[in-house]
């Protein structure tokens, strides 16, 4: 009786155990978002030619994505992130941390664009592409993600975080902070 209890409790915390990793990394739909729009401008004091923004709406199911950058080098397919922490007043890319990533996919395996909900949150461009520049030196795109949050509450928030744009390297390139520009309807 009681070594069965004791088996019982064995055998339940070695379930629980194997099945953690088959789902705890895939990012929930996220609904009902505050109607809050955020824009984060690249720095203009960057030693780099690019500039543009990224404006994130929260919306019934997920966010609308609108991004518009140039000053960007040609036929380069360049990553673009939201990071885990904001810009300091020195313009410092590298100290905007690593990728939002609140249900810690890590890099590996990398993120598969037809299962966007194994990506990490933050991998904008693993999930819907990177900025690709053939002819222009300008990319611009507007796309829905169902995984990011409006709400200060939710581990998927990024209202006040930053974006950083790499180069083919993974270097960081330029980068800025997001800030609340228009709550209501969106327009
Ligand atoms: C994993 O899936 C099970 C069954 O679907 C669910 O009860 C559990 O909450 C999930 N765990 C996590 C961490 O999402
Ligand atoms: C910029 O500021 C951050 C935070 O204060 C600091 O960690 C970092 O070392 C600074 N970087 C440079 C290049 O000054
Ligand atoms: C991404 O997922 C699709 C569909 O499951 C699969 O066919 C494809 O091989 C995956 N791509 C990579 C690079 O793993
Ligand atoms: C922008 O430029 C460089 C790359 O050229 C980057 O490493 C740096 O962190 C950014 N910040 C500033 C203030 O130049
Ligand atoms: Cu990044």
């Amino acid at each position: 009786m009681q070594l069965s209890l004791v088996a019982n409790v064995f055998l339940g915390l070695c379930l629980s155990v194997a099945a953690y990793p088959t789902n705890f990394t895939r990012a929930p739909i996220i609904v009902d978002n505050p109607s809050k729009l955020f824009e984060a401008h690249l720095l203009e004091k960057n030693s780099t030619t690019i500039r543009g923004a990224l404006n994130i709406w929260g919306r019934s199911v997920g966010v609308k994505v609108h991004a518009d950058f140039w000053g960007l080098p040609r036929e380069k397919a360049l990553p673009y992130h939201i990071h885990a922490r904001r810009v300091p007043e020195n313009g410092s890319c590298e100290a905007a941390g690593p990728h939002l990533d609140p249900y810690n996919r890590g890099e590996y395996p990398p993120c598969n664009t037809t299962h966007p909900e194994t990506c990490q949150v933050g991998d904008l461009s693993g999930k819907h592409g990177p900025m690709y520049t053939a002819v222009f030196e300008s990319f611009e795109a507007e796309y829905p993600d169902h995984f990011l949050s409006t709400d200060p509450d939710s581990p998927a928030y990024f209202g006040d975080l930053s974006i950083v744009v790499h180069g083919t390297n993974g270097e960081r390139l330029n980068c800025g902070n997001f800030v609340l520009k228009q709550t209501g309807t969106e327009y």
